[in-house]
């Protein structure tokens, strides 16, 4: 999507009728190119602009657009000079992908991306992140630590509790943490994190910590997803304002940067526990053609899971972990 279309799409975003005359007058195009941009704005995912003759253009229902200077409010005036850069993009491959290329080797704090819709929005080992324009949120920040990169290992856990605390604080009180980076809602996955680092064995690393979290994804769009999914529009009412959850999560998101960076995995594990859906249950622990079965007892230290199995307690760092005899 370039410019000229996302500035036609905000103006259409309140969900009113407007007239391709006026739009052309306010835009200073034909309307034969304001035409054109709805015709190449309704290929995208999620956006279903309507023509009706007499009356005009206009979205079914109001899209709620990323705004930087309502994401930067929510953020404490005191965090907001870690943040040194914050950018919205209408259409992105993947905004962890995109940090990863274009992040500042030399800016001191971090750099923050949100997209209104991922091409390519990515989960762990190749897997998919499926979105759709204007009714997610897709977020990344990417992070300097002084750490080895052994030390990342826990990040993940760290982010997961920092997203299941910033949705309870939303009035979210149903949702629970899946090892290791699900949050879910009754045994459906409702956001994802992926934590890609970079940079030396000894450090400094650089991590890109990147959030997808279901805002109001329409069944239509969820084909490819083969596992169950929900959204805060079927388990919070009413849905919080997306630039505010964005502005909380990235505060969140900074704040818990800054505590790794200073004691590590260490003080997100009590919370963890306060979410963790599997504790005490028996299941199964999927590695590629590998299972093994035991007792959910928690996680190491180091932010790996515990099972109490026939041989024994072990603890696993990968892998895909769900109820026993459930896929
Ligand atoms: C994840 O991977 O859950 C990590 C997802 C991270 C997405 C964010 S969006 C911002 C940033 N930029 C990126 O490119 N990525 C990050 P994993 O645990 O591998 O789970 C992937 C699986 O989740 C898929 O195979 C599907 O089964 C399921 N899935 C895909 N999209 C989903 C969605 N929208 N809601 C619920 N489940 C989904």
């Amino acid at each position: 999507m370039n410019a000229a279309e996302y500035q036609l799409l905000r103006v259409l975003a309140d969900g009113q009728f407007h007239s391709g005359e006026v739009l052309a007058g306010q835009l200073a195009v034909t309307r034969a190119a304001i035409w054109k941009r709805i015709q190449k704005l309704n290929q995208i995912p999620g956006i279903d602009i309507q023509s009706v003759h007499g009356k005009g253009y206009r979205l079914p229902t109001p899209l709620d657009l990323l705004d930087a200077d309502a994401i930067l409010a929510r953020i404490e005036p005191s965090l907001r000079s870690r943040l040194p850069q914050l950018q919205l993009l209408p259409v992105v491959h993947s905004t962890n992908e995109f940090l990863l290329n274009q992040c500042n080797p030399v800016l001191h704090g971090g750099q923050a991306c949100v997209a209104e819709h991922q091409t390519a929005g990515r989960g762990r080992r190749g897997r998919q992140w499926v979105s759709v324009f204007g009714k997610n949120v897709c977020l990344s920040l990417a992070w300097r630590f002084d750490l080895a990169m052994a030390d990342l290992a826990g990040l993940s856990i760290a982010v997961g509790v920092t997203v299941a605390r910033v949705l309870s604080a939303q009035g979210l009180y149903a949702h629970g943490l899946k090892w290791p980076n699900d949050v879910h809602v009754q045994g459906k996955k409702l956001a994802g994190i992926l934590v890609e680092a970079s940079g030396e064995m000894e450090g400094p690393c650089l991590a890109v910590l990147g959030i997808g979290l279901n805002l109001q994804l329409p069944a239509s769009a969820a084909g490819d997803i083969d596992q169950p999914w929900t959204d805060l529009a079927a388990c919070l009412s009413p849905l919080p304002d997306r630039n505010r959850l964005v502005g909380d999560l990235l505060e969140a998101l900074l704040n818990t940067c800054i505590q790794y960076q200073q004691q590590g995995l260490a003080p997100f594990l009590e919370t963890w526990k306060e979410y963790d859906i599997y504790m005490g249950k028996q299941v199964d622990l999927l590695m590629g053609d590998n299972m093994v079965t035991g007792i959910y007892a928690g996680l190491s230290d180091q932010g790996g899971l515990v099972l109490d199995g026939p041989g024994g307690r072990k603890t696993w760092y990968s892998g895909e972990v769900s109820l026993r005899g459930k896929t």
